[in-house]
């Protein structure tokens, strides 16, 4: 499937920076009563802009904006007449999708030719996807008349930022809920620019609401009395706070947390495209995905001809600055992120593993790590077992498919796989017997609205797009 969209920004001023962004309340531009944040370029480390940010007052104003047109507007709003909005947003996401595709990543640090080919189609295809449902519900299989629950919170991370809010906002609003959403504090620009978005699309006033600001006023949207659900992704330690302090209350709650994916491969896969695949597993957005394939579990006979393909092949990766279309690896989106993957990396090689490095030149400014081979890792190390969130990929071996799940099973999370074999059999044997929430054979970081997304265990509960996401969403 292909998706239209504006042609390849060249330049940060095609980006439209403005001097101020701002709270987005009941269809307005408000100063927001909290502390401005300055948010940061990561490829140089200089300031982008400053923000407004929300204070309580400003979450209460939100969620009042969001009930009332929960309960005088969207919620009663037949489905036929949502999903021309949902169509209305889509189209001007595509039209200013070179606007879109050049903040992002002015604001997180992902190469230019992500944002532009696939955060962005993503995030259009996401609200094409949802507005064909606004007026099928009926037939979601959930029931007759299904309903929405109300006021929706919903709070994001920063590695997509843009995709992250579309996979949030497209299937609240189809099925007839209103947001207050907080986007995260380094990267809150585009949710803003979507604010307009839904402006011009004259989207009616409360229906979406964004509110930039730190984990404080995610935590105020949390516990907010007039809210009836939460979804959030972020951090599996964050995730468990939001479900301690949402125990005893009736508010609903979807979590997509952390993740640790084995991307398996067999002596029989096909090596070419496996390296690639491996590459894109780990490398895509410098490994700052969830679901990255940050541990690969090769089979023993083929390990060492894998590793020098791989190797070779990361060494051609372009770091550098990310508005660059030849770029493959961007920056790292901010110095905390920076320290995590450098710490984790550093306790890789006192745990005895054996780092590679490509010999990529580093730029002097902003936040960069060169991607990065352990060999030699055994289960019981960090970089076997945390989430680096980073470019860093950990490689075990294993003799056969047995010892292959035991492995990729071996981890306190279960958002994603993948598995290279050219058995089409056993790709559906392994699958079944992996916990994991999204598998994919012979391939690695595909992504649908169609196709539903989430975690088992600590990469925690709910999914997100395709039919069964709605559910999220509905009373039935
Ligand atoms: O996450 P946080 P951070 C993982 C990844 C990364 C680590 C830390 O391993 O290195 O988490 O990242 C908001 N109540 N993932 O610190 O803090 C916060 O403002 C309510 C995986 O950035 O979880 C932001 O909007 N909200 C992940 C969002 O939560 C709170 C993506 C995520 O930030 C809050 C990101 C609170 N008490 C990080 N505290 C994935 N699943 O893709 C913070 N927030």
């Amino acid at each position: 499937m292909t998706w239209d969209y504006a042609p390849a920004p060249e330049s940060a001023e095609s980006a439209n920076l403005k001097p101020a962004y701002r709270p987005f309340v009941n269809g307005e531009f408000t100063d927001g009563a909290g502390e401005p944040l300055k948010t940061v370029n990561p490829a140089t480390g200089e300031v982008l802009a400053e923000v407004g940010t929300a204070a309580q007052s400003d979450v209460d104003s939100a969620v009042a904006a969001a009930r009332r047109a929960f309960e005088k507007t969207w919620g009663p709003m037949p489905g036929t007449e949502r999903a021309k909005y949902l169509f209305r947003i889509a189209r001007l996401i595509q039209e200013r999708s070179r606007e879109l595709a050049v903040l992002e990543t002015l604001d997180n640090g992902k190469p230019i030719r992500e944002s532009r080919d696939a955060d962005l189609p993503t995030v259009a295809a996401h609200f094409f996807y949802h507005a064909g449902w606004a007026d099928k519900l009926d037939y979601a299989g959930y029931g007759p008349d299904p309903k929405p629950l109300g006021v929706a919170g919903q709070i994001i991370p920063w590695n997509f930022p843009l995709l992250m809010l579309a996979w949030k906002v497209a299937p609240a609003l189809a099925t007839g809920n209103t947001v207050v959403l907080k986007p995260a504090e380094t990267t809150p620009l585009t949710a803003l620019v979507f604010a307009e978005i839904c402006q011009q699309a004259e989207l009616p006033p409360g229906v979406v609401n964004i509110l930039p600001g730190a984990g404080d006023v995610g935590a105020r949207i949390v516990d907010h009395a007039g809210i009836d659900k939460i979804a959030f992704t972020g951090s599996t330690e964050v995730g468990k706070q939001i479900q301690r302090r949402l125990a005893g209350t009736p508010k609903r709650l979807t979590l997509e947390l952390g993740g640790k994916a084995a991307n398996i491969v067999f002596d029989d896969a096909p090596l070419d495209q496996a390296v690639e695949g491996i590459v894109n597993g780990i490398f895509f957005n410098q490994g700052q995905v969830c679901c990255a394939g940050s541990r690969l579990l090769v089979q023993e006979s083929i390990a060492d001809e894998l590793l020098d393909k791989l190797r070779y092949r990361v060494s051609t990766l372009r770091l550098g600055d990310p508005l660059d279309k030849n770029t493959d690896i961007g920056a790292i989106n901010s110095a905390t992120q920076l320290a995590k993957i450098r710490e984790l990396a550093d306790s890789g090689e006192a745990e005895g593993a054996h780092r590679w490095t490509s010999p990529c030149p580093i730029p002097e400014r902003g936040f960069f790590f060169a991607p990065t081979v352990f060999s030699e890792v055994h289960q019981s190390m960090r970089i076997a077992r945390e989430e680096i969130f980073g470019p860093v990929l950990s490689v075990l071996t294993f003799r056969t498919p047995d010892e292959a799940v035991a492995k990729a099973n071996n981890t306190p999370y279960g958002l994603s796989a993948g598995i290279w074999t050219e058995k089409g059999s056993r790709s559906l044997a392994i699958a079944n017997r992996l916990r994991a929430g999204v598998i994919w054979a012979n391939t690695f970081n595909r992504f649908d609205p169609a196709a539903p997304f989430g975690g088992y265990r600590e990469s925690g509960f709910g999914r997100e797009g395709g039919r069964i996401g709605l559910e999220a969403y509905l009373d039935v």
